[in-house]
């Protein structure tokens, strides 16, 4: 993924990197002066070539190929950046890294094959073609920069894992919820769309390994208070398989009405159009218990019957594929 992309040179830092190793040269020895010279330019059109390919060649394979990204990821990369956009630059990588080879065997074979003065101006000749290339590949190289930058920032989601994802009005004990039944410590990932982070816990669940994943500033709010970055972000996480939790906290300490946290549940049932849980949070606070799967995650009381029952509909929507 984006993570295992090395850094991309800029043009004038690819150019500067292969005309300083190709500086550093030394021939052996000829009593020929001429066939020393030959040499040299020789060998210094082999190292620009093998310098600059090799770092164009690890682009192209490094950096994700559209077709094998995640949709998720693919969402969010189409979002940012335009995925058009990010095909055509990588496919022109390739292409100037064929075009340096090709240019370079033109060059070599053109040394081998001239006397005199005329070695030294077709180096330069050399040096000035292929430097336009790479020039030319200026904004691709910038692009796929931060393109790999920003993509960095968003790699802890796992979405071939069995998911869920929590929703529910601020304060409704989401972040409690994760942390009490996840086993690790949740991965911050800052999504690239909000200010705010999402934590992602994991565990094990039967036989498989889970997340669970909190959306702050997403999935807690009506979208007329959504602005059109967290649009966006909503859209990417329709493309994850998962499960909702929605949490409706009917305790006395809950900022929201029954019917506003209805109206939010409505309103992601129809953006987000995946499995989705009711449970009532905060029961050691709650005077009533009104959803069928009710629990705290102060007391544990409930969690072990969540967590069954996340396991039943994972066991089923397992058998059904
Ligand atoms: N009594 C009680 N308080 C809880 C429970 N779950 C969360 N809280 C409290 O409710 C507040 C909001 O919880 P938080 O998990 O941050 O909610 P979020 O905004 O939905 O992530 C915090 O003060 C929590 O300590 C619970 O099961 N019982
Ligand atoms: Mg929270």
């Amino acid at each position: 993924m984006f993570n295992k992309i090395p850094t991309v040179l800029t043009s004038q830092e690819i150019i500067d990197k292969a005309f300083s190793r190709a500086s550093k040269i030394e021939v052996p020895y000829e009593s020929s002066l001429e066939r020393r010279v030959r040499n040299e330019v020789i060998n210094r059109i082999s190292t620009i070539e093998s310098i600059t390919c090799s770092h164009l060649d690890k682009l192209v394979k490094r950096f994700p190929s559209s077709e094998k990204l995640h949709p998720f990821f693919y969402a969010i990369l189409d979002l940012l950046f335009n995925v058009d956009k990010y095909k055509i630059s990588l496919s022109r990588v390739n292409t100037s890294s064929i075009k340096i080879r090709e240019l370079s065997t033109v060059y070599i074979r053109r040394a081998k094959g001239i006397q005199g003065q005329r070695i030294n101006e077709t180096m330069r000749a050399y040096y000035g073609r292929y430097a336009s290339i790479i020039k030319d590949l200026s904004p691709d190289l910038k692009f796929l920069s931060e393109c790999r930058d920003r993509m960095k920032k968003v790699p802890v989601i796992e979405p071939d894992l069995p998911t869920f994802i929590i929703a529910g009005m601020p304060n409704t004990g989401k972040s409690s919820l994760i942390a009490s039944m996840t086993t690790s410590k949740p991965r911050v990932a800052s999504y690239p769309f909000t200010t705010q982070d999402i934590h992602v816990g994991f565990r094990e669940l039967g036989y498989f390994k889970i997340q669970m994943i909190d959306t702050p500033g997403i999935l807690d709010r009506p979208a007329v208070e959504r602005n059109e970055m967290e649009v966006k972000a909503m859209l990417a996480l329709q493309k994850i398989d998962g499960v909702i939790i929605f949490l409706f906290d009917y305790s006395d300490a809950s900022g929201y009405t029954k019917e506003q946290q209805e109206a939010l549940y409505e309103e992601i049932r129809g953006l987000l159009p995946k499995p989705v849980i009711r449970v009532q949070s905060k029961i050691d606070i709650s005077p009533a218990r009104i959803e069928d799967i009710a629990l705290s995650s102060v007391t544990g009381d409930g969690v072990p019957e969540l967590l069954k029952y996340m396991e039943s509909i994972m066991g089923k929507t397992h058998a059904e594929h």
